[in-house]
């Protein structure tokens, strides 16, 4: 990923450039935080969940998500019916208002991962691309662990 060298460029040179009134990195408008994945074995498939947080004025709508590992990642969401706990794909495009945020987390919408091209170990990272109406994509390292 060359993407982290890219923006510690672009914030250096905003740190250089502001004057001592002007804050050093704008505020993003979309912010992913938490960023995490169970560790996988031999069935090859995951799930991963992260806060969508939008700061920007105007709502923003997510599209889908994929990964260099693995062949898809779908948006799923998990749900008990008459006892028994399902997991539902989900029309992927979400939009999330100004400031209010997409939460995926256990027992709740997630990223399911399938036909993933290694094992995840806890420690790992795995890179996610997030999609955005409007050509917007924000990339994040999602790290492996147990929940
Ligand atoms: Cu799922």
């Amino acid at each position: 990923m060359t993407l982290r060298p890219i923006v510690l460029v672009s914030f250096m040179a905003l740190a250089a450039c502001g004057g001592p009134d002007t804050p050093a990195v704008a505020v993003r408008p979309l912010d992913v935080q938490g960023a995490w994945v169970r560790p996988a074995d031999s069935g090859l498939v995951s799930a991963a969940y992260l806060v969508i947080i939008n700061r920007d004025t105007a709502p923003v709508t997510f599209i889908g998500a994929a990964s260099p590992l693995a062949e898809s990642v779908s948006l799923h969401e998990t749900m008990e019916m008459g006892g028994m706990v399902h997991m539902m794909p989900l029309d992927s495009a979400q939009v999330i208002a100004s400031n209010d945020s997409l939460v995926l987390a256990e027992g709740a919408k997630h990223l399911m991962m399938t036909g993933l091209r290694r094992r995840l170990a806890a420690g790992d990272s795995l890179p996610l691309m997030l999609s955005f109406a409007g050509n917007q994509t924000v990339v994040v390292s999602a790290a492996v662990r147990t929940p």
